[in-house]
């Protein structure tokens, strides 16, 4: 949770054309707007350097530059995203990582998207989800290890987006994660804290820093965070919310 640099991406007014799961009607390109340039200044309050790239209105989930690819300290990994609408944002992003990375690895088969992927100290967690496929999955480990690190598969509760639509990193030793998710398992190494009932949405948060972002749509957990002692910064999420995504889908952080 450690950042020095973040790459983000400028909605574009497609952004109301975005891929959801369900209808709760469109974000408005101005909504998701005011909310990006908040997240833009909260990462630039959490000290971490951004690069903020130029929209691409022929991608309208382009905004979510977590999924096409996965960036860590020791390099990049170019992704495929499950959704065939997203595919080529990866052909978008990779000259920007070329630039800033000295490794810069590809997946050679099947799917995977940055949402599935959880990074800790441990080890990083990918979640087979219906965008991360077994194939997309094992040639992300194999480029992992290449990378110098362990990684584990692991499930993402039925019909979740990402597997990090349910959990996100809080410290190095405690995961915040939905009950729905927590009750896999998976995060016995772990400290856990469960999300209250009935703001799972909320479980997409962000640690960068010293500071935890979460959605301020989210009044239960953010108290629960805030009295654990973490620096809580609540940003807005209702219009990005509306087309499946949270904090940690915005940017590529290393
Ligand atoms: C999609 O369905 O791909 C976008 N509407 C939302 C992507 C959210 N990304 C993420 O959780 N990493």
């Amino acid at each position: 949770f450690e950042f020095n640099s973040v790459i983000v991406r400028e909605p574009s007014p497609s952004v109301v054309d975005g891929l959801r799961a369900e209808d709760r009607g469109s974000p408005t390109y101005e909504g998701v707007k005011a909310e990006h340039d908040a997240y833009v200044e909260a990462m630039r309050g959490a000290d971490a350097n951004v690069t903020v790239l130029p929209p691409l209105a022929s991608f309208p989930d382009s905004i979510f530059v977590e999924d096409p690819a996965l960036v860590f300290t020791e390099g990049a990994i170019l992704l495929r995203p499950g959704a065939p609408t997203r595919v080529k944002e990866v052909e978008e992003i990779a000259p920007t990582l070329r630039d800033l990375f000295d490794v810069v690895l590809e997946l050679p088969a099947g799917f995977a998207d940055g949402g599935d992927v959880l990074t800790t100290a441990q080890g990083v967690m990918i979640g087979l989800s219906a965008r991360t496929d077994r194939a997309g999955a094992e040639a992300l480990q194999a480029n992992i290890e290449k990378l110098g690190r362990k990684s584990e598969i692991v499930a993402t509760p039925e019909g979740v987006l990402h597997f990090k639509t349910d959990c996100s990193l809080l410290d190095e030793e405690t995961i915040l994660a939905t009950n729905r998710l927590a009750r896999s398992g998976i995060f016995k190494a772990f400290r856990q804290m469960i999300i209250p009932e009935g703001e799972e949405p909320a479980a997409n948060a962000l640690r960068v820093n010293d500071v935890v972002m979460v959605g301020s749509d989210f009044p239960r957990t953010m108290e629960m965070l805030d009295k654990a002692g973490y620096k809580v910064v609540p940003l807005k999420t209702t219009e990005i919310g509306k087309i499946d995504a949270g904090l940690s889908c915005m940017s590529l952080r290393w």
